[in-house]
């Protein structure tokens, strides 16, 4: 089954739904015998990035070493699904430029921080509340939301289904699957 190779980036606070995204797109991809890997926190901040923190430093090396992957990914066919806060514009273009124009998708997936940290599935933002956690996305860090995104999933709006539906519409209008 050939298909092209590309980069679906995924940015947004913690929260926001760009793991739930990222798995129902990957199970979309599987089901239509597209081979796709998800790449996130859970599974690069454990191995590959486990020397980095949350430093505006530590997660533009984060970023940077998750786009370097994200190359290989696609030379290896792939198409890589990366889920990442991204909080940077800049960190953000940089990745971009490691790819061509159509090879780069960016999705903002935009969820009013009041509703992220009400969901608080893991409870981070009331660490970050209390001060015991520091440097916290959204509470005592920056995020800076993506001015030209490829797409935009309000996920305070959509169900799961209607933005993995979202994405595939813009895939299937550029050619890619
Ligand atoms: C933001 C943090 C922090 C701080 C731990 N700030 O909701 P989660 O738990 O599962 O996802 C968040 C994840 C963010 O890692 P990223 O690699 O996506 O961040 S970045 O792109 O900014 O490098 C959150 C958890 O790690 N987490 N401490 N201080 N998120």
């Amino acid at each position: 089954n050939k298909h092209r190779s590309f980069v679906i980036w995924l940015t947004g606070l913690s929260g926001s739904g760009k793991s739930t995204l990222a798995n129902a797109l990957d199970q979309y991809f599987f089901n239509n015998g597209l081979s796709s890997y998800v790449l996130d926190g859970d599974n690069i901040r454990q191995g590959l990035n486990k020397n980095l923190g949350f430093s505006p430093a530590d997660r533009k090396e984060n970023i940077r070493r998750v786009g370097e992957v994200s190359k290989l990914f696609v030379s290896a066919g792939l198409i890589s699904i990366a889920a990442f806060i991204s909080p940077y514009l800049e960190d953000r273009v940089e990745v971009r430029e490691m790819f061509s124009e159509k090879e780069f998708i960016e999705v903002f997936v935009n969820c009013p921080l009041e509703l992220c940290e009400k969901r608080d599935p893991k409870g981070l933002y009331r660490k970050a509340r209390n001060g015991q956690l520091q440097q916290f996305t959204g509470i005592s860090s920056p995020y800076e939301e993506s001015i030209e995104p490829e797409i935009e999933i309000r996920t305070d709006q959509l169900s799961v289904e209607e933005g993995v539906s979202k994405i595939i519409s813009f895939l299937k209008g550029q050619v890619l699957i």
